[in-house]
């Protein structure tokens, strides 16, 4: 599929968002090529976990801004509600672990992405970058409810309100990554992680994963 590689390796899927030119930014294509991929996913249940990452040195730019100048771009909005919205859908409740393996800069919805995996790896010198105050934008695609929940709202205040970077070791230091590792690796030990959790068993993994998402909106006696 164009701009977007599915590789396989035992029951570990990595998904390789690739238009690198273009720091892998989402087109229309792309955004479809990646929903579909998700989908072919979660219905193979010989792949129990995946990987996701970008080709280069980026892993995405966000929204491709040279297409949403073209005349073809939806409305914003209608963008948001029919292909940005239900990806992060589709990673929220995909019933197995997303490894992400944030190889390098992940800004605007390329952020979103990154939070919406399960456990990042980080490169050294990856970074998250909320830009979308850059182009007159709040943070969408799931920003707002992921990132507080990921690092608590004081930190998702001052990193979406300034848009200011966030390296990866301090990405590590609030707990956003499980791991910082040299740009070289961070495939491969995102893949070994994944194996790891592919190895174990995957209705426990489902039920954990969905058990973390609903105790948001759970009281204790609820989840308990
Ligand atoms: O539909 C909607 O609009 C709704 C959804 C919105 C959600 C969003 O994602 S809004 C946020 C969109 N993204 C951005 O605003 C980020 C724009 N990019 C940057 O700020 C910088 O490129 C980076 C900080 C990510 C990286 O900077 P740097 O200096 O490492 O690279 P660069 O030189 O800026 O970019 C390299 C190439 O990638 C360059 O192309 P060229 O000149 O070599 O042909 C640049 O134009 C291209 N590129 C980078 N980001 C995008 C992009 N092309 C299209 N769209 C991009 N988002």
């Amino acid at each position: 599929m164009a701009d977007l590689r599915v590789e396989r390796d035992g029951p570990v899927a990595t998904i390789v968002l690739d238009r690198p030119d273009a720091l892998n930014a989402l087109t229309v294509p792309l955004k479809e090529a990646l929903l579909v991929a998700l989908s072919d996913v979660d219905r193979d249940r010989t792949i129990r976990a995946v990987v996701l990452t970008g080709a280069g040195r980026a892993f995405c730019a966000g929204q491709d801004l040279r297409e949403r100048l073209g005349p073809d771009a939806l409305p914003l909005a209608d963008e948001i509600r029919t292909r940005y919205n239900p990806l992060i859908r589709a990673m929220r409740e995909l019933p197995k672990p997303i490894v992400g393996a944030i190889n390098g800069v992940a800004a605007g919805a390329g952020a979103s992405l990154a939070f919406a995996c399960d456990l990042r790896i980080a490169a050294e010198g990856a970074s998250f970058l909320l830009a979308f105050g850059r182009v007159g934008l709040i943070p969408d695609s799931g920003v707002t409810w992921l990132l507080p929940r990921l690092v608590g709202g004081a930190k998702a205040a001052e990193l979406a309100l300034t848009g200011e970077p966030l390296s990866a070791a301090d990405a590590e230091r609030f707990g956003l990554v499980a791991k910082v590792v040299p740009a070289a690796e961070v495939v491969v030990v995102a893949q070994a992680l994944a194996a790891r959790l592919a190895a174990g068993a995957p209705i426990a993994l489902a039920l954990t994963k969905e058990a973390i998402e609903s105790s948001w909106s759970a009281t204790l006696d609820e989840q308990l």
